[in-house]
């Protein structure tokens, strides 16, 4: 593919007009479905990253426009339906049992509970609902109520989304049979790094996890998390991962929140390397636009400390989806009022559900 060239493949959505998902499922089905680049080497995407920054952002959002709406950025909600006491050792996560945070673990939730959630998040403009559990994996005992939670939220129109850790083949069949449309599981950080982040589960485990949502018939979502400490070789390697895999539907980029109490939020603290530089978190979005022309890239975790001149290179440079809300599982995020006053400055509207469903039917 050329970089210079992108192919326009969508008018229809690049120009922002109306459109019907089922015409686009239509297009993906009789095999018109864009075949993308995963053969990615690593020296390419350090050339990306070593583009001068004004061209890189160009040229990734050349190929944003090529590929999806433009001022068009999709709304997602998240509600902790289980909160802390999470055996893993994640060294950023503030819900880890490892850590002293302060968090007050709690049992899942019941399914009525997160219904009127997802209600409210309806209500108030988004268009899916991310669920999401603090466990290494669920248990087969919880299954059920997951069951009737995807079941629930669907059947108010809501997209639905999940985050429970490690699956199983046939939990993955389970949720696919509820009709869970997304699940999120992130592979975090580059296969080099990884260790130096989480030591209670493996690279290769996450990626056996992806396999079997994917293989369930389930939208992916995998991203990960810059801002730990890694150095540019990492986020290269996490981004190299990536795009070298089937590409995710959906990419979250999380800027680290560092959490007190937490590995990485203690190591951080007070030192240079405690947020990340802001134009380098922007490149890391471009490249990610760039390897991945189809995905949805998320600019997740870490909004909330990020000005609104960031946040619009990061539109700039193809993040076409974001997190709602006052809260993401358990730490602050910028909050509606605050967003729509962003996205009534940008002239940014809020993606429809059917155009986000045509994107991920590609
Ligand atoms: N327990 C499940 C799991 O780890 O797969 C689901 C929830 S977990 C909180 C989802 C993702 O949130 C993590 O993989 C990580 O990428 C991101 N995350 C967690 N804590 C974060 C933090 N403090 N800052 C940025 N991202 C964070
Ligand atoms: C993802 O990549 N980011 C979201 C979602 N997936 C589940 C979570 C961010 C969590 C940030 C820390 C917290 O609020 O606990
Ligand atoms: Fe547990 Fe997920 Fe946090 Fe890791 S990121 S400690 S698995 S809740």
């Amino acid at each position: 593919m050329s970089l210079d060239t992108p192919t326009p493949v969508r008018p229809e959505l690049v120009e922002g007009l109306p459109c019907s998902s089922v015409e686009e499922k239509n297009r993906a089905s009789t095999g018109s479905a864009r075949t993308v680049k995963t053969d990615w080497t690593r020296e390419e995407i350090a050339v990306l990253f070593d583009r001068p920054f004004l061209d890189l952002v160009f040229e990734a959002a050349a190929v944003h426009r090529a590929h999806h709406p433009r001022n068009s950025v999709q709304l997602s909600t998240l509600l902790s339906i289980k909160t802390g006491g999470c055996v893993e050792d994640c060294g950023y996560c503030s819900q880890s049992a490892h850590h002293e945070t302060g968090l007050k673990a709690t049992k899942l939730m019941d399914v009525r509970a997160v219904l009127q959630a997802a209600a409210q998040a309806k209500d108030n403009g988004s268009s899916r609902f991310c669920m999401g559990a603090a466990w290494r994996s669920p248990k087969e005992r919880d299954m059920p109520a997951i069951v009737a939670m995807v079941k629930g939220v669907r059947e108010m129109g809501l997209e639905t989304c999940m985050t429970l850790g490690m699956l199983s083949e046939s939990q993955a069949a389970q949720l696919a049979e509820a009709g869970l449309d997304y699940y999120n599981h992130n592979i975090d950080t580059s296969p080099e790094n990884y260790a130096n982040v989480i030591t209670t589960r493996t690279f290769q485990e996450r990626i056996d996890t992806l396999e079997h949502v994917r293989s369930a018939g389930i939208n992916v979502c995998s991203g990960g998390i810059v801002g730990m400490g890694e150095t540019r070789a990492d986020r290269i390697g996490f981004l190299h991962a990536l795009a070298t895999m089937a590409h995710p539907d959906s990419v979250p980029i999380n800027a680290l929140v560092p959490v007190k109490g937490t590995v990485l939020g203690d190591m951080l603290a007070d030192t240079p390397m405690a947020k990340i530089d802001e134009i380098e978190f922007v490149r890391t979005v471009a490249v990610a636009r760039i390897l991945m022309p189809l995905s949805m890239v998320r600019l997740s975790a870490g909004r909330e400390s990020m000005s609104d001149s960031t946040q619009a290179l990061c539109f700039l440079a193809g993040a076409n989806s974001i997190f709602t809300g006052d809260k993401l599982l358990t730490t602050g995020n910028a909050g509606d009022d605050k967003d729509a006053a962003l996205f009534a400055k940008l002239g940014i509207a809020a993606m429809r559900a059917e155009i986000a469903q045509a994107v991920a039917a590609e």
